[in-house]
C-alpha cells in the first residue's frame, strides 16, 4: 500500500515520473492503435515482437526532447510532442481507413489536388475510437491544469538528458538491425509503407518518407524541359518502325492482360514425373492464334512485380534500387498504357488483384497511371482459408473476378495480377495436384506445385471466356512478370533442367519469361525474336493500331522485321541473338562460350552495344527520378488528373454497376455469367460449384 503510494507520488510529483508516465502511455497506445486501426500483418513472433517495441525508441527520443527545458515550460513542451505525434496517428488513422495506407509528404503536397476526395471521403468516416490517440495527451494535460499532477521544478543533469537521447538512438539503431534481418531490403526496395510502420514505426516512416521526398524534390528541382528535349532526340534516332503486317489487327478489341506471378519460360512444357506442369499454358503457347515470344526477358530490378508493372504499361525501365512505383508512383507525371488506351480509343481501364492495394504503392500509382478502376483484396470476400502469402489465391480471385469484368463498360483494359505462384511457394494440401520436385532445395520444390495451380487457375478462367464469348471480342496478353528461382540455386536449377551444371550464363537465360498475345483470328507463331517487357506496349498499341511515334517510350515493336533486340538487363548487362554480357564477362548466345578474347571487330560491337544499354537505362531514369514527363505534352495526350480516380469500393462499385450497354452482363441479357464458371477450388465445395 504505502509503495503504491509512494509510486504514485513519484509519478505525480516527480519530472522523471511524469516523463515515464506520457512516454508509456504513449507506447501503449500506439500499440494498440497499430493492432486495431490498422492492417500491418505481423506474422511470427519477430514481427510481433518489433511491433510492440517499435514505438517506444522514436517516443523516447522525441519526448525526450522536452527533458532539456527548464521548470514547467518542460512539462508543457512534452505534451505538446505528445500532441503533435498523437495527431500524426489520428490523421493516419483517418487516411488509412479510406486508403489502406499511410500519409506521405507527397500525398499532403498534392492535396490541392486530390482535397476533394480526401475531404469528402474523411468525413464521416471518423469512429469514436479514434480519439484514443489523442486520449492521454488530454488527460495527462488535464491532470497537470487540475494540479494532479504537481510541477516539479528541478533540473534534471544534461548528462543524463543526454544519455535518454543516446540510449533512444541505440534502441532505434538496434530495432533496425533486427528488422533488417526479418526483411532484407526493407529501406531500399521501398516495398510498402505498411513494411516499415510494422516494422519501425509510424514515426519512423514520417522521417523515412520525408527524406525521400526531399531527395526527390532536390533531383526534381534541377530539371527543365532542354532535359527531355535530349532524351527524345535519343528516342527518334533510335525509333523503328512497327511490323505494318500486324498494325491494328486488335483494333477495337477488349485487352486482358494477365500476369502470371514468378512464371519462367522454362516451365512451359516441362513435365514432372510424367505430368505437364502447365497444361494450359502450353497449350496457349502453342495455339494457332497466339504470338508466343520463346527469347522474351524479365528485365526488372529490385522493384519486381511492380518494375513488370512499369516497364509494360509505360515502356520505362524501373530503378537501379528501389521501386520507381513506390517511390515516384504517388506524384510523377506518366504517359501510361491505361491513359493513352483511354483517351485514343475509349478504353475503360481496371486492375484487379486480390492482394493489399498499398503494395508497391499501387493504390497510389495506378491513378498516375489512369487506371479508372482498382479492385485489391478489399474488394474480395477473404474467408481464413482462401489467402495465401500475398493475396487471395488465384482460382478463387477468378471466381470473384467475374462479377466485376462482366460489369466493365467494353471495350476494356483490364489487368489481372495473379499471386499464388509467389515465393516461398509453399500450396496448401487440399490444393496440391501434383508433387513437389525433388532437388532436396526447400524453395525450389514447390515451384510446380504453386505453377500448376495457377496453370489450373488460368484454365478455368479460359473456360469462362470461352463460355460468354468474350473470347472472341479480346486480345488476351499474357507475361511472365520475373524469375521464380533466384540466381542462388545454381545446383537445383542444374537438377530441374536435367544439366550437369547451371552457370552464371545460364543463369541470364533462365530470365526467360512468356510473352504471349492470344485472340481469336490472329496469325500466331512461336517468334524467336530477342526482346523483353520494355517492348511489350509498343507491340500492343501496334496490334490496336494506335499509332505510338509521339511517345516517349523505350521499347520497340516485338513484331518489326527491323527490332534491335538488345535486350538490357537493370544491372547493365544485356542479350542479344548474337551477344549476351553477364556480371561484365561477353558470351556468344548461342554456345554459351565466354569471348576472352574478341577481336576488335567484336569489341567495338560489344562496346557499342553496351553503350547503348547503358544510355537507355539512364535517360529511362533521368525521366523517372527527374520526373521528365511533367514537360512532355503533346497535343494528343490530356496529362492524368489523379482528383478524377477515386478507388472507394463504395463509389467505384456504384460507378461499375450503373447500366452499360457494352458490357458482358447486359449483353447476357442483364444477368450475371457467373453460372458459366466452374471452378474446382476446394474451398468452394460446398458453395454448389463443380
Ligand atoms: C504483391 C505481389 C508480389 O502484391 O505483386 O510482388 P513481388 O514480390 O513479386 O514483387
Ligand atoms: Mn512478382
Amino acid at each position: 500500500m504505502a509503495r503504491t503510494k509512494a509510486f504514485f507520488q513519484w509519478l505525480t510529483e516527480n519530472k522523471l515520473g511524469f516523463f515515464t508516465m506520457i512516454l508509456v502511455s504513449f507506447w501503449l497506445k500506439t500499440y494498440v492503435i497499430y493492432l486495431t486501426k490498422f492492417n500491418l500483418g505481423a506474422v511470427g513472433a519477430m514481427q510481433n515482437l518489433l511491433l510492440f517495441f517499435n514505438p517506444l525508441p522514436a517516443g523516447l527520443l522525441l519526448l525526450g526532447a522536452g527533458l532539456f527545458f527548464k521548470g514547467r515550460k518542460s512539462y508543457w513542451i512534452i505534451i505538446t510532442i505528445d500532441l503533435i505525434l498523437s495527431l500524426w496517428l489520428f490523421a493516419n488513422i483517418l487516411y488509412y481507413r479510406e486508403f489502406s495506407n499511410f500519409l506521405s509528404v507527397s500525398i499532403i503536397k498534392t492535396s490541392g489536388s486530390t482535397s476533394d476526395n480526401l475531404g469528402k471521403s474523411i468525413v464521416g468516416i471518423i469512429h469514436a475510437t479514434d480519439f484514443l490517440s489523442l486520449s492521454d495527451v488530454v488527460v495527462i494535460a488535464g491532470l497537470l491544469a487540475s494540479k494532479i499532477i504537481k510541477y516539479d521544478l528541478r533540473t534534471l543533469k544534461i548528462k543524463f538528458n543526454i544519455l535518454i537521447e543516446c540510449l533512444a538512438v541505440v534502441l532505434i539503431g538496434l530495432n533496425l538491425k533486427m528488422a533488417q534481418k526479418d526483411r532484407s531490403g526493407l529501406l531500399t526496395r521501398t516495398f510498402d509503407n505498411n513494411y516499415i510502420v510494422k516494422y519501425l514505426g509510424i514515426n519512423e516512416y514520417a522521417v523515412y518518407d520525408s527524406f525521400k521526398t526531399a531527395q526527390t524534390s532536390a533531383q526534381m528541382a534541377k530539371a527543365n524541359v532542354s532535359d527531355l528535349n535530349s532524351i527524345q532526340k535519343f528516342l527518334r534516332a533510335n525509333y523503328v518502325k512497327p511490323n505494318p503486317q500486324y498494325t491494328g489487327v486488335a483494333k477495337g478489341k477488349n485487352v486482358l492482360v494477365i500476369h502470371l506471378e514468378s512464371f519462367q519460360q522454362f516451365l512451359i512444357g516441362y513435365k514432372w514425373k510424367g505430368k505437364a506442369v502447365t497444361p494450359n499454358i502450353n497449350k496457349l503457347y502453342h495455339a494457332k492464334d497466339t504470338l508466343s515470344f520463346s527469347n522474351f526477358y524479365n528485365q526488372v530490378g529490385q522493384g519486381k512485380t511492380s518494375d513488370a508493372e512499369m516497364m509494360l504499361e509505360n515502356s520505362l525501365y524501373g530503378l537501379q534500387s528501389g521501386s520507381a512505383m513506390s517511390s515516384y508512383g504517388t506524384s510523377n507525371t506518366f504517359e501510361s498504357a491505361p491513359a493513352i488506351l483511354n483517351q485514343k480509343a475509349g478504353y475503360t481501364a481496371a486492375v484487379m488483384h486480390g492482394g493489399a492495394g498499398s503494395f508497391w504503392n499501387r493504390n497510389n500509382a495506378y491513378k498516375q497511371f489512369g487506371y479508372q478502376y482498382f479492385m485489391p483484396l478489399s474488394y474480395y470476400d477473404n474467408k481464413p482459408d482462401y489467402y495465401l502469402g500475398y493475396g487471395i489465391k488465384d482460382k478463387l480471385f477468378f471466381e470473384q473476378s467475374i462479377k466485376y469484368i462482366e460489369r466493365l463498360p467494353q471495350p476494356f483494359y483490364l489487368k489481372m495480377i495473379t499471386v499464388t505462384n509467389h515465393y516461398p511457394y509453399d500450396l496448401d494440401k487440399k490444393n496440391q495436384t501434383i508433387t513437389k520436385t525433388d532437388t532436396g532445395d526447400e524453395t525450389v520444390d514447390g515451384y510446380v506445385q504453386t505453377a500448376h495451380y495457377l496453370d489450373q487457375a488460368i484454365g478455368e478462367f479460359m473456360s469462362w471466356l470461352k463460355k460468354t464469348g468474350l473470347d472472341k471480342k479480346t486480345l488476351l496478353v499474357f507475361y511472365g512478370d520475373h524469375y521464380g528461382i533466384s540466381g542462388n540455386h545454381h545446383k537445383a536449377s542444374a537438377q530441374l533442367l536435367k544439366q550437369d551444371e547451371f552457370t552464371d550464363f545460364d543463369n541470364l537465360k533462365f530470365q526467360r519469361v512468356p510473352l504471349m498475345f492470344h485472340m481469336k483470328g490472329l496469325k500466331g507463331g512461336i517468334k524467336p525474336t530477342y526482346g523483353g517487357e520494355i517492348d511489350v506496349l509498343p507491340t500492343l498499341l501496334n496490334l490496336l493500331g494506335i499509332n505510338n511515334k509521339q511517345t516517349i517510350q523505350f521499347g520497340h515493336d516485338l513484331l518489326s522485321k527491323q527490332n534491335p533486340q538488345i535486350v538490357p538487363q537493370r544491372n547493365g548487362d544485356f542479350i542479344t541473338p548474337q551477344y549476351t554480357k553477364v556480371s561484365g564477362s561477353y558470351y556468344d548466345t548461342e554456345t554459351g562460350t565466354e569471348l576472352t578474347k574478341p577481336t576488335k571487330r567484336v569489341k567495338t560491337k560489344l562496346t557499342a552495344i553496351s553503350n547503348n544499354v547503358t544510355t537507355q537505362l539512364s535517360l529511362s531514369d533521368r525521366i523517372i527520378d527527374q520526373n521528365l514527363l511533367r514537360f512532355y505534352k503533346p497535343k494528343w495526350f490530356k496529362k492524368v488528373k489523379v482528383k478524377d480516380y477515386d478507388y472507394n469500393k463504395e463509389v467505384s462499385l456504384k460507378r461499375l454497376y450503373t447500366t452499360d450497354k457494352t458490357s458482358l452482363w447486359y449483353q447476357n441479357g442483364k444477368k450475371t455469367t457467373q453460372d458459366k464458371f466452374q471452378t474446382d477450388a476446394p474451398e468452394l465445395k460446398n458453395k454448389g460449384s463443380k
